[in-house]
């Protein structure tokens, strides 16, 4: 899964790239400044792991891209160039600077205006030449309709993601690389002796965190737990919003994430909400998903009150399910194939 963080100059993007990738980067070309890894901070694979002493402890992972093209790159108007790196990616972090301007509005406005711009000179290029396929009947009425309103929202200055779309009709327009319909979270980048307003949970409608980002840096460079607790305890805060964020980042996308609990190797594992055992078995390995036969689940809490899968079995907390079974969030997942 490819995350990017994307916002107006010094806002805070690199600080947020550096607090989530916690030295696990390297420099990019292109449009991105740098691009990296965030660990997952789901504590479930680990405590699996270390339960049943496995040799390795695999958490999930997600791609995070440190991105640069807002700025000069877009006034020189490579807007083109942006889009096709920027459209690679699932879900756009905004970072927003609350910290240093009184007008935080302004500064998510003239991202979003660059998102919504993109599109719309996407959408007024690609109807004409819908309009004449249409006319030869090579292409769908429904598509340019589609896109008929796609343009009006976006000309309104409003994202696409605000037009209630059908999964038929997003269907439809899948393959367009349109901006404004992609999951997107605002990060508002607070200075840090301001107090965090919890009540706060949305931005125009966007899910909102609101975080000292400088702060969030420095807790990324620090080990020892201790010290950890003194910084946030210096700016009161509770904790990091690492964990906060990815919960985030998994609802608006719509994953759950469910493990493999084995001796040589624990694991964690990103799927879509909603998908079949069968579909999660063609994750780990196509050969089990070839010869599946049968799935044997444990929840989380289950399988660490039984401490093992033997011990959950005799305790009639595994359960068998065939390839329809839809896999649960934090659900332990075993599954008999042959081949
Ligand atoms: N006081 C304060 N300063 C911050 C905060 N977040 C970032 N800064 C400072 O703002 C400057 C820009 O932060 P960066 O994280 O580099 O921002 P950026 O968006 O990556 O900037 P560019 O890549 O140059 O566009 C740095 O000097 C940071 O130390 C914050 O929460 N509070
Ligand atoms: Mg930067």
């Amino acid at each position: 899964m490819k995350l990017a963080i994307i916002g107006n100059t010094a806002s805070g993007k690199s600080s947020l790239f550096y607090a989530l990738v916690d030295g696990h980067f390297s420099k990019a070309h292109g449009y991105f400044s740098q691009i990296g890894t965030f660990v997952s901070k789901d504590m479930g694979v680990f405590e699996l792991g270390h339960l049943i002493g496995a040799k390795k402890i695999t958490p999930a992972q997600y791609e995070v891209g440190d991105f640069d093209g807002f700025g000069r790159l877009w006034k020189e108007k490579k807007t083109g160039e942006i889009l096709q790196e920027l459209i690679t990616y699932d879900t756009l972090i905004q970072v927003v600077n609350a910290f240093s301007t009184e007008d935080a509005e302004s500064d998510f406005e003239e991202i979003n205006m660059n998102l919504i711009f993109s599109d719309l000179q996407f959408v007024e290029r690609r109807i004409p030449k819908l309009e004449k396929k249409v006319q030869a009947k090579s292409a769908q009425e429904r598509e340019l309709d589609i896109l008929k309103r796609i343009h009006e929202v976006l000309l309104e200055e409003k994202p696409i993601s605000s037009l209630h779309l059908t999964e038929d009709e997003k269907k439809v327009i899948a393959g367009y690389p349109f901006l404004t319909i992609k999951p997107r979270i605002v990060l508002k980048n607070i200075n840090e002796d301001a107090n965090v307003d919890i009540n706060e949970k949305a931005y125009k409608n966007y899910p909102l965190i609101s975080a000292p980002l400088n702060i969030e840096k420095e807790l990324a460079e620090i080990s020892d737990e201790n010290e950890r607790k003194e910084l946030l305890d210096a700016y009161g805060l509770k904790e990091s919003i690492l964990v906060k964020l990815e919960h985030t980042i998994l609802k608006e996308l719509g994953f759950i994430i469910f493990y493999t609990v084995g001796e040589k190797e624990t694991r964690a594992w990103l799927l879509e909400k909603g998908s079949t055992v069968y579909e999660a078995a063609g994750k780990i390995h196509s050969d089990i998903q070839r010869g599946f036969i049968r799935a044997e689940v444990i929840h989380y809490e289950d399988f660490i009150k039984a401490g093992s899968h033997k011990e959950a079995k005799s305790l009639h907390l595994m359960h068998l399910e065939g390839k329809d079974y839809i896999v649960q969030h934090r659900d332990v997942i075993n599954i008999r194939f042959s081949i």
